[in-house]
């Protein structure tokens, strides 16, 4: 197995879990862009969002959004960033759900 995200659902690779069910992992990013920051990844290994169904692209939203109210990041508001493909900076080809808060970020300005 050589995707990354793969290997940290199997255990193989620690990672620091804020949720799990049947469908969903999610876990703090090891490198974060925000005082909150993490990653919403779904088990089944899709290479990115292009590639997934509709069901699990709404499910990992829904649990972004409890996870924004389970971490207090929903009142003062948060991000929920998917980037696909070389353009979209997507580095980790197993699709995944950033989810940002904590403080206000610089883009889009104003
Ligand atoms: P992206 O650039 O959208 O593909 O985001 C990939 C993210 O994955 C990036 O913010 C850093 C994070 N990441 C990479 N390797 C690891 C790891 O081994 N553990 C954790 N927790 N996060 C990782």
């Amino acid at each position: 197995m050589n995707c990354l995200f793969c290997r940290i659902i199997a255990g193989e690779i620690p990672s620091n879990k804020v949720y799990e069910d049947d469908d969903i992992l999610a876990f703090r990013d090891i490198d974060p862009q925000a005082p909150t920051h993490i990653l919403i990844i779904p088990k089944k290994h899709y290479d990115s969002v292009i590639d997934a169904p509709a069901e699990v692209v709404g499910k990992m939203s829904e649990i972004a959004k409890k996870i924004a109210k389970d971490k207090g990041i929903d009142a003062n508001g948060f991000r929920m960033v998917i980037n696909t493909g070389e353009d979209g900076g997507q580095s980790v080809k197993h699709l995944h759900m950033h989810l940002l808060g904590g403080r206000s970020m610089e883009w889009p300005p104003g």
